[in-house]
This record gives C-alpha cells, structure tokens and sequence, in this order.
C-alpha cells in the first residue's frame, strides 16, 4: 500500500464522504462518518487484498481454513488504520477536519457473531495468521442477528435482539458468484451405473443457496490480506416457486437467522444442526471447488489445504469431504478416508460433559441422510477395525455411535489427524482422563496449542499509553515479536518507569471511570483498586464466589468502621445463557449487592460494585486496561484455558487465580512473588471428588465468616433479591456447593487480604505491574499460531508432485 500523508488523507477523506452521502461531513452522524472512513480504508487494501489471494493460487500455496461456528472480530476499524500502519496519520487528520477517531470508530456495529472465548479466539487467530504472513481463511456463518444485547432491568438480565446489520458493513463484500448449493432431507439410492460404478441419487431435497460474504484480515504492516467467509442462506434464485408457503421461506432464511447464545450447556436442536451442516457444507464445496483448479491428483489435497475445526461444531466438515469426494469425485472410501484424515484438524475447548455435542440418530438421519449413512460406516469400519487391537471394552468406549446418539468429539477425532487441547493443564486432563481411551489408541494425534491473544488489539489499540511507554523503554521490536516484552524486565528498579507506569494505568481507569460515570451514574475512585472480572457468567468460573468475598469485606467495613483499607471497585462484565436460570440468578445478586453497597454512604466509599450492562469486546478494550486485579478463580480442572488472564495480564493486572487453564502458565512466567494462587489444585480436586466425602454444609456451620456471609443472602439482609437468595444459599449448603467454593473460601479471602496490604506499596505493586507485561510475550497469539501453522498444519513443507 502506498503511503499517505496527512493532507492527502483529509483530501481523500472529504472526497469519499461527499461521495457517499452528498452532502458535508460535519453535519453527519457519527455512523455516517465512520461509512465514510471505512470505505476509504477498504479501497486502500482491496488491492493487497486482491494480490494475496492471486498468489497463494499462484504458488499453489498450501492453506488452512479455520472451519469456527463463532467470530467475535470486535470493531475493525482501528485494526485495520494499526495494520496498514495509518493509525496516526488518520487520527491527526481527523483532529484537524474537526473530528475525533474515538468518537467516529464508535460508530461501527460490534459485531458478536460468537459467545465468548472460543469464538475471541478465531478472531485473534485470524488477526494472527495474516499478521504472520499466513495463507489462512476463515470459514463461518454471517448471523442476521449476533449475541443477544443484555439490559439489567430491575437486576435481571433482559435479553434483546442485536441487529448489527441495521446500518449496513461496510467491511463484506457479498460474492454471489461464489455461492453454493447445501442440500437438506430427501431420500438418497445407491445404484449401480452400466460398469457396476454405485453412484448417489438424491431424492425430493431441499436445496438452499449458501451465499458468501467476504471480509478481508488486514495483516500488521506486511501486505498479506487474508479472507474471512461468513455464508448466508438463501433461496436459490428462479426457484422461489419450490417454497410456496411463508413458512417455508422463513425455514430457508432462520438457518442463519441468529447465534445460539448457549456456550456451555448442550441442546439437540434441529436448527443448530442444520447451520452445523450449512456451513460446514458450504465451506469444504468452496473449498474443494478451490482445489480442482489446481489440477492435481486428488491424493495432493492434503498437501494443498489443512481443515481446522473449532471444538466440533464443525465436525461434519468430515463425512462432508468423504461425501464428495466419493459420490461426487468418484474416489474409494479407503482413499476418500486417508485423505480427509490427512487434512482435518480439531481443537478441543471443554472438559464439561453437559457442554458435548451429541446428535440422535433419527434426528441426524431425517434432515442429512446420506452424511448420516457415512458417519455410521466410519464408526462400523472404526470398530470392525480397532476391536481386535484393544480389545471390545475400550473400542466400545470409543465407538461414535452408541444408544441411538452420535457423538461429534468421537468423530473428530477419529476423523482426523490432530486433536489438541488449549493449555498445558487441558491437554493433560484430555490425555490423561476424559479422552484416555483416544489417547490408548492414537498417542500421536494428542498435542497442546496453548491459546493466545493479539497483542495488537489487546495492547497497541486498547492502551496506547502503555505501548508509548514500551516504545521509549524498550524500542519497538516488540510490535512484531512479542517475546522482546521481555526487555522491559530490564526496568524493574527503575523509578521513573515504574512511575509511568502508574500514570498509565490511573489515566485508564480515569477513563473507565467517566464511562462509568456517565453510563451508570457511578462515580468510581480512579485511585481504588480495580478488581475486574470478565467473562461469561457460568457456575464453573465462580463469580459467586467473588460475591462471597465482596459480602465479607462489607461485613468487614460495617464492624470496624474507618478502617484504613484500600478503597476497592469490584467491577463484572458477564452474559448468562437465557435458559441458564441458575447464571441468572447470580447476575441479579451481583446487581442486588451492588445496590445495597453503592448507596451505603456508612461504607465511605471503600467498596464499590459495577456491572457493565452488554459486555463485549468493545467494552473489554476499555475495561482491560484499567484493571489492577484479574480474577481467575474457576475451580481447578475446570477452565480449559481462559484468555481474559492473557489480556489482563499484559496491560499490568495482577492475577489472583487458582491453578486452572492457561493461567498456570502465567504462574510460571511471571513467578510465585507476582501472583496471588490460591484454592485447590486439580490434583486436589480430583482427590476430594474420589474420596466422595465433601460436607459443604459442614463447612457452613464450622465457619462462622462463611456462615455470616451465606445468611445475608436468606435473612433479608440484601434487599431486592426474591428466591435468588434462598436458592444460591441452598446450590451451596444444601445441594452440597458442586464448585467447592466454600471450600476455597478461606484462602481466597486470605489471598485478597495480601492484595490489600500490597497495593498500599505502590512501588513494589507497579514493579509487579511491570514483571507481568514483561512476560506476557509468550501469550502473543501469533506464536500460537505459527506453532499450529508448523506442528499441525504443515503450511511451510509441502510435498510437491516433483517430490515423489
Ligand atoms: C454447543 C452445542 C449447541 C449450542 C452451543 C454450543 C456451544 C457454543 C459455544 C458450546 C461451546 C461454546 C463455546 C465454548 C467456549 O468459548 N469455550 C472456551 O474456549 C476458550 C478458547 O479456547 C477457552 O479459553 C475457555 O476456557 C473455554 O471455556
């Protein structure tokens, strides 16, 4: 991309508006304003974008395509102006058009086209992949609606529908010349042609055209442009008259209608399956359609294209390629089945065995008979195979079909030739536990990718502050390899940097502040602790807990009044499943005790509660780099890695965390001096779950702090709770507390007690600031991508035909 001046940019700039909508920028909103700068950004790129595409053709490039049900992409403008390398020139244009980036950049949708962290992920791993210069596409669903937008209304969560469409994306490109055909229910034959050939016949199925629209992955100041394909469902054009009635129509339109806002918990419906299928479908014709122009034997696929699935709502990419590359291309089974286990891929994202996909059989067999047909040949051919090398017990263990179900984990990993976990402790847990019976069978597929995030976004866009900082300490060699964060370390006795530091962070929580201020109407103390726990609100990761803590320390302030403590803000950002009443009910406690607390003036501000109502990427980006503690505090085991630790982590949190997921790793970079562990281990807890002999209720009555605190939730103590009360009280004493928090509680207020007097020190506290920004290098997505890229994929050694 050429370069641009700042004159030039405010040339171009009020040509393109003036363009679009004909009349002044000045007097438009700041939607328009940001069309405008958008379309001005997409043309600067539409010709790397272009060339990048034409040259992994060119080369016969080997590619991966990252199959992911969720992208969470966070807004793109300011992403885009980073990695073309015009972020400044475009905010001091602005400035002097009489505009402010900020402001214009919020007038971009957030797109929440995924739940959580899982779907985070594949947006950074696509950030990373053409950061890296990686031939890597993404292939997913373009949701008419995104994730619900979450309203507190009396304390409960309210659900509303998230139209991110309503003012257009100027970042798609629709591509209706690339669309195709997925076909639904009907009957399939076999029949022999006039050589004894079987070939396929379908049957009365429904045929829905599967759209794509294109949005490019700018890469960080290299050229490289990757595609992002998210498909919609259409009615195939001239063939309206084949859904004649309303409903049919809608049927066609609802399969990309909106994201199912469950992340943990799962439910055989109809619907997901079909956008499971849609998609998967969609993405392995466009790409097999892509392979045969390169004009090799079929047995060069793999050398050509990796398939990656994200968890296994992709899984029937699988008996999809077997699919076309039998009936379509005309391949054996045995060749059909070397060459999809050679080129799919599969990550594993939970140990939660309420979170496994499993779909009936009759089910599966109505809407997609002939994949269903193939799935229950593999798993025939699988045990047939596997029975006489391990023995009945074991194979039946890891048979894909059993009691009229089939499960997607088993067909992934048989279907493939890579399975990994998300964090070393994960990895672990599935080798050594709930996959032990795969891993007796296939060692070699077992492999950990321990998650990543990109610095890009999660440092250089969300805390400019920071990064000029690191700029002047230590150069910029980091902006392009994280790992050189390390130089800071370098400055961990020095003063002035460690005063910068503090400066840093007290303006970003200055600004978090005023967010909070004029959207909540809470004023917060920019000099409080900001204690931040963010993420999807689940039973496992234990925001009760957390409640628990907040409830004692209040306890704590109304004994001893004019205690000299440091002043803390507690702040949450979560969304519950609608259907997960239990998570709702938590957000109405939280909600109810931060009533109680914010406008008990007795408490002189030593505690305050905020809950962002919507929490999202945008809103991570600002409260990410204001926070001073990450809480971590799932119990052991459970978290497969978490990657709100990463982020908060290298914007200077420090972690109070339990030994679970990636954060363990984090322990072992930054060192025991500079993080707060506490809790059970997972050895711990697997032995206490062996044991059977867990008394939470004993715990209740022995405990007279824990007793305390868990009355206040049934004695009226905290007002506007209704049954929450009673039935959190009871999930932990009665229902015997399945998360052990109660048995956590002691060392978890311990822990924070040590937080307190530390925070007082405020050199000692930024120079563990400044040792956990140091050694947040090894969590830059972009290693854990080249480590998939080099171990998993094989995008560098390709075998070419002249090889053989
Ligand atoms: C499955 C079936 C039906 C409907 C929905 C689902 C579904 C959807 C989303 C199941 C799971 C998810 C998302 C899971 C997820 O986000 N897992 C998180 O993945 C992160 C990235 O690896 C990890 O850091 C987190 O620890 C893990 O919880």
């Amino acid at each position: 991309m050429q370069k641009m001046d700042v004159s030039q940019f405010k040339d171009r700039y009020k040509k393109k508006f003036q363009e679009r909508f004909a009349f002044n920028y000045e007097n438009a909103t700041k939607q328009e304003q940001f069309v405008a700068l958008g379309h001005l950004v997409k043309d600067l790129y539409s010709s790397d974008w272009k060339e990048t595409v034409d040259t992994y053709q060119e080369n016969k490039q080997k590619q991966v395509y990252y199959f992911s049900m969720e992208f969470l992409p966070g807004r793109m403008l300011k992403s885009n102006l980073l990695n073309l390398g015009i972020l400044d020139v475009v905010q001091e244009g602005l400035a002097e058009l009489g505009l402010d980036l900020d402001e214009v950049a919020s007038g971009e949708m957030d797109p929440a086209l995924g739940n959580g962290g899982l779907g985070r992920l594949a947006s950074c791993f696509m950030d990373s992949l053409a950061s890296t210069g990686l031939p890597g596409n993404g292939n997913g669903i373009r949701y008419r609606y995104g994730l619900f937008k979450q309203k507190f209304i009396d304390g409960h969560q309210i659900e509303l529908p998230e139209n991110w469409l309503r003012n257009g994306n100027v970042w798609e490109v629709r591509r209706e010349n690339k669309a195709v055909t997925v076909r639904f229910g009907g009957q399939v034959s076999l029949e022999p042609d006039n050589e004894g050939n079987m070939h396929v016949t379908y049957h009365n199925t429904q045929n829905i055209l599967a759209v794509p629209y294109d949005t490019a992955m700018v890469g960080y100041q290299n050229g490289t442009v990757n595609n992002l394909r998210l498909w919609s469902a259409e009615i195939p054009y001239g063939e309206e008259y084949l859904f004649p009635t309303e409903e049919e129509r809608n049927g066609v339109k609802q399969i990309t209608e909106y994201l199912y806002p469950d992340d943990s918990n799962y439910e055989g419906l109809l619907l997901r399956l079909k956008q499971e299928y849609f998609f998967s479908s969609a993405g392995v014709q466009s790409v097999v359609r892509y392979f045969k122009q390169l004009n090799l034997d079929w047995s060069y696929l793999p050398d050509k294209i990796a398939i990656h699935i994200n968890d296994t709502h992709p899984t029937l990419a699988i008996p999809e390629l077997m699919r076309i590359l039998m009936d379509e291309e005309g391949l054996s089974w045995e060749q059909a089945w070397e060459i999809t286990k050679k080129t799919i891929s599969y990550t594993n994202h939970t140990i939660l065995q309420e979170a496994m996909e499993r779909w009936s059989i009759d089910m599966m067999n109505l809407l997609l008979p002939r994949i269903t047909q193939i799935i229950m040949e593999i798993n025939r051919r699988h045990i047939e195979k596997k029975t006489p090398l391990y023995g009945e017990d074991l194979t039946n263990r890891t048979a894909i079909v059993a009691n009229g179900e089939i499960k997607m984990a088993n067909l992934a990993i048989i279907g493939s030739h890579s399975i990994n976990g998300v964090a070393k402790l994960h990895t672990n847990i599935l080798i050594n536990h709930t996959l032990h019976d795969f891993y007796l069978m296939y060692p070699n597929k077992f492999n950990n990718k321990t998650n990543g995030v990109t610095m890009r976004r999660w440092l250089q866009i969300s805390n400019p502050g920071l990064t000029d900082l690191l700029d002047e300490t230590i150069g910029t060699e980091w902006k392009t390899n994280a790992n050189d964060i390390i130089l800071l370390k370098a400055y961990a006795e020095d003063k002035e940097v460690l005063a910068r530091i503090d400066a840093v962070k007290l303006e970003n929580k200055k600004r978090f502040a005023k967010y909070v201020s004029e959207e909540m109407d809470i004023e917060i103390d920019p000099n409080a602790i900001f204690d931040v726990q963010i993420k999807r609100l689940h039973a496992y990761k234990r925001q009760l807990l957390n409640v628990l803590h907040i409830l004692d320390r209040y306890q704590y302030i109304k004994d001893n009044p004019g205690v000299d403590i440091p002043k803390r803000v507690f702040i949450f950002g979560a969304k519950a499943a609608p259907s997960y009443h239990y998570a709702k009910q938590i957000i109405k406690l939280i909600n109810a005790i931060a009533e109680m607390i914010n406008n008990d003036s007795s408490l002189n501000d030593l505690i305050k509660v905020v809950f962002v109502e919507n929490y999202g990427v945008s809103l991570a980006e600002l409260i990410i780099p204001a926070a001073d503690v990450s809480e971590q505090i799932s119990l052991a085991g459970k978290e497969a890695s978490g990657t709100s630790n990463m982020k908060l982590m290298a914007n200077g949190a420090l972690t109070i965390a339990t030994m679970d997921g990636a954060t363990v790793e984090i322990y072992d970079y930054v060192g025991e001096e500079n993080i707060y562990i506490f809790g059970m281990s997972n050895e711990e807890v697997q032995k206490l779950n062996a044991a059977n002999s867990y008394n939470s209720r004993e715990i209740y009555e022995k405990n007279p702090a824990v007793k305390r605190v868990l009355n206040m939730l049934i004695d009226g103590s905290i007002p506007g709770l209704e049954d929450e009360g009673q039935d959190i009280f009871d999930s932990l004493v009665k229902y015997n507390d399945e998360y052990y928090l109660l048995k956590d509680f002691d060392s978890y207020i311990n822990a924070h007690k040590q937080i307190d007097k530390d925070f007082r020190n405020r050199e000692t506290w930024n120079r563990r600031a400044l040792l956990n920004i140091a050694s947040s290098g090894p969590f830059s997505a972009d290693y854990t991508i080249e480590r998939y890229a080099d171990e998993i994929w094989k995008l560098g050694a390709q075998r070419e035909p002249e090889d053989l």
